[in-house]
């Protein structure tokens, strides 16, 4: 199986720690995002999303980092994605909330834009974006901390399941936009504890290293 993925992406990473703690046979390609190898025709001609990640396993190619842990669990049989029907039910609850009702505000709203992405905005439309956003996240992420995670160690319950590894990656984009966790603890618990995981600090290593460039002071001109 070939991952074409790329460690920046915030959404090849929670693949990259499902499949290193799985120690998953996967021939990692590098799709430089930075030097536009997403744009590359072969790699368009293979996906014509134009994103990160990418699986090719034989014949079979499939894009979207939830559909790819989805299929790289029930491969492996992996108990991270539970087959009773209502705790799988909870787990794609989860993961459709974090793609969706989280991406959507948190991500899109706060973080991004507060890291200069997309470049070139109109500024009014960038204001407007920030302060929705600003006003809004803290709804999405009492829900996560009061009523997903609570006293429990992770977001679909007792255990680790594909929406910790998903949703972790998200939350974590909080970093670069340097988002002040310090009014979530239980959030700030199952950071740490996704922290603890073997190989979690690998695969975060250039987005920590890219958090530390985004918080560095503006040089004075
Ligand atoms: N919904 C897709 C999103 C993939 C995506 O947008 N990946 C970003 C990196 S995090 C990308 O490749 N961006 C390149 C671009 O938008 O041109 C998924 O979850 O896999």
């Amino acid at each position: 199986m070939k991952l074409y993925c790329d460690p920046i992406s915030t959404t090849s990473r929670p693949v990259l720690l499902f499949a290193a703690e799985h120690e998953l046979p996967l021939e990692i390609v590098h799709v430089d995002l930075m030097a536009g190898g997403h744009q590359d025709p072969a790699y368009l001609a293979l996906n014509p999303n134009g994103v990160v990640p990418f699986l090719v396993d034989g014949d079979f190619a499939l894009g979207e980092s939830a559909a790819i842990l989805k299929y790289l669990a029930r491969k492996t049989g992996s108990g991270a994605y539970p087959t009773d029907l209502q705790a799988r039910a909870r787990v794609d609850e989860a993961i459709s909330w974090f793609s969706c009702q989280f991406h959507e505000v948190f991500c899109m709203m706060v973080c991004y834009p507060n890291m200069g992405v997309p470049k070139g905005m109109d500024p009014a439309l960038l204001q407007g974006l920030k302060a929705y956003g600003a006003e809004h996240a803290p709804r999405w992420l009492a829900v996560l901390d009061r009523h997903m995670l609570g006293a429990r160690p992770y977001v679909a319950g007792e255990e680790i399941t594909l929406a910790d590894y998903l949703g972790v990656s998200y939350v974590l984009l909080g970093e670069l936009a340097g988002f002040d966790f310090e009014p979530y603890p239980n959030i700030r618990g199952w950071i740490a504890r996704m922290q603890a995981r073997p190989h979690f600090a690998e695969v975060f290593e250039r987005f920590f290293g890219m958090a530390a460039f985004f918080r560095q002071p503006a040089q004075a001109a």
